[in-house]
């Protein structure tokens, strides 16, 4: 018999413990930081589910792995190690690592992107975006429509809509569109799966028009998992064979080691193309450092050469996959409107179901984020008209495609006690949605503002 109760696949070694403030402490606090949980101290915070990015917990292969590490200049034995960890999942023949996944979007963009330059994805992630945005080139989505309807449920809500993307080519010619990108999982929406079939698909057209096609790969294992769970012709092979065709599709990828390569710094860029490789790392040089340690320590490229050994492995992936689920289904349970289904790296909940008299000019998902804190002392994040939110020539927001409540869930830290603690506090805050008021941003950043803003609550 298969035991129904799926444990941590892990015992704990090293404890850190977490503060508990009282109500009046944290509404003091939330005034502090403009009510924006980024400027909260983590100290102030009890639960912390504001990223999965970089808050893993290592395990003792990883932290040897530390101590290991080989710090020389260039050639260091822990970019070797690195190269080939990341070569067994992606096959890629150049590997070029970076401090964290922006510094590879960087890298890349700066060289393909430029005014008149045109960058089709699944959809972009917030950082993508910016640094697509910021060498002048147009990013645009291309997600399936069942992926903007949160209630409705279906396997690989992550998909791109091919026939767009075919018509956006023809439109926009092909010699301006210099790469296509999806997203695994699709972050922004849900963290929803895309399938191998829209992966071939999508490659099919690039292919037809002689475009690249990269991935977004942070969160690949995550994705291959679903696959192998969802798509028919997968369930007998292993997350590491399913990973291993995705990236056979790619040209090129970018990458967070934050998130799927289980540690706390680090990413990288890689691709087959020699000459675009050769400027990359050029540009590497100049904004990271030499390429075999980019940005990086000995030491972290060996955690993340470990890391990613260790992100395939199937009792880790079903842990992962069902304790996220677990919240997800508890949620559903007590009416709180989530996307469904769970995704797999976090729970989104939908703001504009959750409270329907606050407009997305008002942000809805931002007044949920505050009360989450208030509450119980845990800090989500908002995926909506914050973070996406822009403005017509007339000053109007024009808002996001949804508004959401994002709580990401770190790899391998919080027990299941934790996460019952989480629902009560969330079901607590449903139950008394309607004394809930609207914010205005008081101050905002030209560029990624979510991370700085400050609000002010409206009475
Ligand atoms: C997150 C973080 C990072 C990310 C990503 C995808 C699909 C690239 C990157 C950039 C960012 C974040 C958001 C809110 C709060 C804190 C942090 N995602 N592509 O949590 O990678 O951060 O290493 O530069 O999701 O989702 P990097």
């Amino acid at each position: 018999m298969k035991p129904k109760t799926i444990i941590e696949p892990f015992k704990i070694k090293s404890v850190e413990p977490i503060r508990f403030t009282t109500r009046e402490e944290r509404e003091k606090l939330l005034i502090e930081s403009g009510y924006n949980p980024f400027l909260l101290h983590a100290d102030d915070v009890l639960i912390d589910l504001l990223t999965d990015s970089g808050t893993s917990a290592m395990s003792s292969k990883q932290w040897a792995g530390i101590m290991n590490g080989d710090e020389s200049y260039a050639g260091s034995k822990s970019y070797y190690r690195f190269e080939d960890a990341v070569n067994k999942i992606t096959h890629m023949k150049h590997i070029i690592p970076t401090h964290q996944g922006r510094a590879a979007e960087k890298i890349l963009f700066s060289i393909v992107g430029c005014k008149g330059k045109y960058f089709p994805n699944n959809t972009h992630f917030d950082t993508t975006r910016a640094n697509i945005e910021f060498s002048g080139a147009v990013a645009e989505d291309f997600l399936t429509e069942v992926g903007k309807h949160p209630e409705e449920r279906a396997d690989f809500k992550g998909n791109m809509d091919v026939d767009k993307l075919e018509k956006f080519i023809k439109e926009k010619g092909v010699e301006n569109i210099p790469l296509c990108m999806i997203t695994v999982t699709n972050n922004s929406g849900g963290g929803q799966p895309v399938s191998m079939q829209n992966i071939r698909e999508v490659k099919e057209v690039c292919k037809k028009y002689n475009i690249p096609l990269f991935l977004d790969a942070c969160r690949f294992a995550e994705n291959s998992y679903f696959i192998k769970l969802r798509e028919k012709g997968y369930e007998n092979k292993s997350v590491l064979e399913i990973a291993q065709e995705m990236f056979s599709y790619a040209d090129g990828a970018t990458m967070s080691a934050k998130k799927d390569a289980l540690v706390n710094i680090g990413g990288f860029l890689a691709m087959n193309d020699d000459e675009l490789a050769m400027q990359s790392r050029n540009l590497l040089i100049v904004t990271e450092g030499f390429p075999t340690y980019g940005g990086l320590a000995g030491r972290d490229l060996e955690a993340v050469a470990q890391g990613l050994e260790e992100v395939v492995d199937e009792h880790y992936l079903e842990y992962r996959i069902k304790s996220v689920e677990y919240l997800g289904n508890k949620l559903v349970d007590a009416g709180v409107p989530i996307i469904e289904p769970p995704g797999g790296h976090a729970i989104y909940v939908d703001a504009k179901r959750f409270l329907p008299n606050i407009a997305p000019d008002k942000y809805p998902g931002q007044a949920i984020v505050c009360e989450l804190y208030l509450e119980g002392g845990v800090r989500s994040v908002e995926i909506g008209s914050v973070m996406f939110g822009k403005y017509d020539e007339k000053g109007k927001l024009i808002p996001a495609m949804m508004e959401l409540v994002r709580l990401a869930i770190p790899r391998r830290v919080y027990t299941q006690s934790h996460i019952d603690y989480l629902i009560e506090i969330i079901i607590e805050v449903y139950k008394n949605c309607d004394r809930l008021k609207g914010y205005e941003i008081i101050y905002e950043a030209p560029m990624l503002r979510h991370f700085t803003a400050k609000f002010k609550p409206l009475s």
